[in-house]
């Protein structure tokens, strides 16, 4: 029988704004997918997104949901996850929400190792507003700020989240449907931060100015330009330059996670046990 996706979205809001061939809907079937097959209540679970085009995604899922300002969506989902933290929280940022004006609050998301999912869906370019640089536009391409082309260095939000000290980290492609429903579901169960990089094509405001005219040539350089962690770790440095690895980057069941801490916090000022030493954690410095 066909999935149904129905149970899980709220129906009155679609179609979906995403253009046509958008790989931001093959992320969010993989999503509600993880979601089905981890056996999660609707009422359990909040998304919290922020602005751009990714951040319609909360607009469409029928959960506790909120769609914050730009930048700050990890901010909000900590506060969430403080105040709640019997609730699985994801959070949703595009390249530019994630990691450029959003940077400072997941590198601090990741430090803290709060236990939440955060999604990075990854299109190389700040998508809703026409094409600026983004922290992940690859140099050389057209963006409408950089018309002759970006000279900006990118970075890897992945290493970025590894080396912040999210305990999870993960890529996966819109062309790898399957493999991305699964890396979700490892993520979301995963205690502590969870860091999601989910590569999207944008063929109308990425591809159209840098000869990838359909959604098909957007996919097809996105395929060109990934290669499983298992094999990228058999190439050289010179080969793994220009490649992007795919799967689980980092996987840390050990570190300590901010709620349990934090739950310590509370019993201390409540004198319901001494002050919090040393002692306390895995990791001192
Ligand atoms: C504080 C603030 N700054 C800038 C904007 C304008 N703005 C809206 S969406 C966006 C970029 C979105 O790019 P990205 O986060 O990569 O998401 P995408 O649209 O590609 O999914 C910007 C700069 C805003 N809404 N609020």
């Amino acid at each position: 029988m066909a999935f149904n996706y129905d149970e899980y979205l709220r129906i009155e809001k679609m179609p979906t704004l995403w253009c046509w061939g958008c790989g931001d809907g093959v992320i969010l079937k993989s999503f509600i997918r993880a979601v089905d097959k981890l056996g999660w209540k609707k009422d359990d679970i909040c998304v919290v997104s922020g602005i751009g085009c990714s951040g319609r995604f909360s607009s469409y899922v029928d959960f506790n949901t909120v769609h914050t300002t730009h930048g700050r969506t990890v901010a909000f989902a900590t506060g969430i996850k403080l105040a709640n933290p019997d609730k699985h929280v994801i959070c949703v940022a595009g390249d530019g929400d994630g990691l450029a004006i959003g940077g400072n609050h997941t590198i601090h998301g990741c430090r803290r190792n709060i236990d939440m999912t955060l999604i990075i869906i990854q299109n190389f370019i700040y998508g809703l507003t026409n094409s600026q640089t983004s922290p992940t536009t690859p140099k050389g391409m057209w963006t409408v700020s950089q018309k002759a082309g970006n000279i900006d260095p990118t970075f890897d939000g992945c290493e970025l989240a590894e080396a912040a000290g999210a305990s999870f980290v993960g890529r996966e492609k819109v062309t790898a449907p399957k493999k991305l429903e699964r890396l979700l579901m490892q993520a979301m169960e995963h205690k502590g931060f969870s860091y999601v990089e989910a590569l999207s094509n944008c063929h109308i405001n990425l591809g159209r100015k840098n000869k990838m005219q359909s959604a098909m040539a957007n996919l097809d350089w996105i395929d060109s330009i990934t290669v499983s962690k298992k094999k990228y770790d058999t190439l050289s440095p010179e080969e793994q330059m220009n490649l992007l690895p795919t799967g689980i980057l980092k996987q840390d069941t050990e570190a300590d996670e901010y709620c349990d801490m934090y739950k310590e916090v509370q019993k201390a000022q409540q004198g319901l046990r001494g002050p919090i030493t040393q002692d306390d954690f895995k990791k001192k410095i």
